[in-house]
């Protein structure tokens, strides 16, 4: 297997801290984001959307997703378990997992991609014609945030960890939507006390420096 990745990239940064707080080591490629390799023929000829990360299998097939990559190595690996082990458990990791990606994570994608002039015309990731950018979501992008933060803030107040009482994805996803938000100058507000509690451990554990 191999792993095409990119550095300071959110959803690459997902795959790392995942396999680091399972230890499974991966042969990695790295793509520069910055110089628009993903983009470049030699990369679209591994993922033709243009993104990372990509995992290509020894059969040669590709999977080109965040988490697909990750439920198909907690399927192969499935010790410690990330995804939760009983049905419940599960529902809830696959729901805050969401939550994070379309409360959290499209608030700072529409807060950085919709306004920085780097992005002008490439408001989607990956490899499309021109994409205008709508500065109106990156507008909306702040009370998402602040919605998103309010809501896991009080999660937090109940749970140790966001899925429940272990580490799980879902504590992944966030971690990595919290310090990419801050790119786009979207903070955890001073009085989420317990967000800021969850992420002080989230940023303590080894994997979260992957
Ligand atoms: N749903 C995909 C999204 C992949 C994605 O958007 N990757 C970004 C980096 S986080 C990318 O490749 N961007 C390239 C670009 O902006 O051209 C996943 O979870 O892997």
């Amino acid at each position: 297997m191999k792993l095409y990745d990119a550095a300071w990239a959110p959803n690459p940064r997902r795959v790392r801290i995942y396999l680091a707080e399972k230890a499974i080591s991966i042969e990695r490629v790295a793509i520069d984001l910055r110089a628009d390799e993903q983009l470049g023929d030699s990369y679209r000829r591994v993922n033709p959307r243009g993104t990372v990360p990509a995992l290509v299998l020894d059969t040669g097939e590709v999977i080109a997703d965040s988490v697909a990559i990750c439920r198909f190595l907690e399927a192969l690996h499935p010790e410690p378990p990330l995804f939760g082990t009983r049905a419940i458990e599960v529902a809830r990791v696959e729901a805050w997992t969401r939550r994070v990606e379309q409360d959290g994570y499209a608030a700072a994608v529409y807060a950085l991609r919709e306004r920085a002039p780097r992005f002008a015309d490439r408001a989607l990731p990956g490899h499309w014609p021109p994409v205008p950018q709508i500065p109106e979501l990156a507008t909306r992008a702040a009370t998402m945030w602040t919605r998103f933060a309010a809501a896991l803030d009080e999660r937090l107040a109940e749970s140790e960890w966001i899925a429940g009482e272990g580490y799980t994805f879902a504590d992944v996803s966030a971690l990595v939507t919290i310090d990419f938000a801050r790119a786009a100058a979207l903070d955890m507000p001073a009085d989420a006390v317990h967000l800021r509690r969850w992420h002080a451990a989230a940023t303590a554990r080894p994997s979260a420096g992957a």
